[in-house]
């Protein structure tokens, strides 16, 4: 059984941080409609969802994503790079704390859950504005004994590793290699987003089907042509906030 953890969109969304966008006004019941959409979405694809409240002091809550790295054998609370950001882990952790044992990344290191794809025993971190040596070689420390290795990917041009490639089936990964290079990931095959969707590369995988974005139809061709099954959402509204699909959820087997 998988468990997806999402939030609630905060009321004050529309104070949420942004590095690479321009300010657009986001419309809040819109992007809880997107929202609802996502969280069916899960729940198409079997998994138990459980919804945490808004919090109107936290704008960018709604990315869950960005607090935690959970596997199997134990979870790490990250400390987001932003710091409006860092009090978003202390309720994530009370709700972790019920399903595994928790690791703390201690300041001054700062990652971002948007900055860690896991592909199997390997975990990538993205060197971004968010997210630095300091918390890779943390992480490396608590993930040692588990049998994980970890590599720093240098990351340009865009907020987190994985708005630049993320999984799309077990041996194929999904990229813009204008912001991360393929060289880093040995023995993966790619799907190249199409270069007119530079946002394209963000995919939620669970099991053999992706959540994915309705903005994107040339790099969904792409993945279609590729054999990935797709499961589609709306998710524009949070797109302005630069968020996508990965960032609200936490999943993980209960
Ligand atoms: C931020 O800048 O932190 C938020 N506005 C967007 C975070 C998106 N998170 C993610 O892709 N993991």
């Amino acid at each position: 059984m998988l468990i997806a953890i999402t939030r609630e969109i905060s009321p004050s969304i529309n104070q949420c941080e942004l590095t690479f966008h321009e300010r657009e006004p986001i419309n809040y019941e819109r992007a809880c409609e997107q929202h609802k959409q996502y969280v069916n979405a899960l729940r198409s694809l079997r998994l138990q969802v459980q919804v945490l409240p808004a919090d109107p002091d936290l704008p960018d809550s709604v990315f869950v994503e960005d607090t935690a790295l959970v596997l199997d054998e134990c979870a790490i609370i990250t400390r987001p790079g932003a710091d409006s950001r860092k009090p978003e882990t202390e309720s994530i952790t009370n709700v972790l704390e019920q399903y595994r044992k928790l690791f703390f990344v201690q300041p001054p290191a700062r990652v971002d859950g948007g900055d860690i794809l896991r592909v199997d025993k390997k975990i990538y971190v993205g060197l971004s504005t968010r997210s630095d040596n300091n918390a890779i070689e943390q992480m490396q420390n608590y993930l040692r004994p588990f049998g994980y290795e970890i590599e720093g990917v240098t990351v340009t041009g865009c907020l987190h590793l994985k708005s630049a490639v993320t999984q799309v089936a077990e041996d194929t990964l999904l990229i813009n290699p204008e912001w991360a290079d393929k060289n880093y990931f040995d023995g993966m095959k790619f799907v190249e987003i199409d270069p007119s969707e530079p946002y394209a590369a963000n995919a939620l995988l669970i099991g053999d089907t992706i959540i994915y974005p309705t903005a994107f139809p040339k790099t969904q061709k792409r993945l279609e042509a590729a054999g990935v099954k797709i499961v589609n959402v709306d998710a524009d509204e949070l797109a302005k906030a630069e968020g996508a699909v990965t960032c609200c959820s936490l999943i993980f087997k209960s």
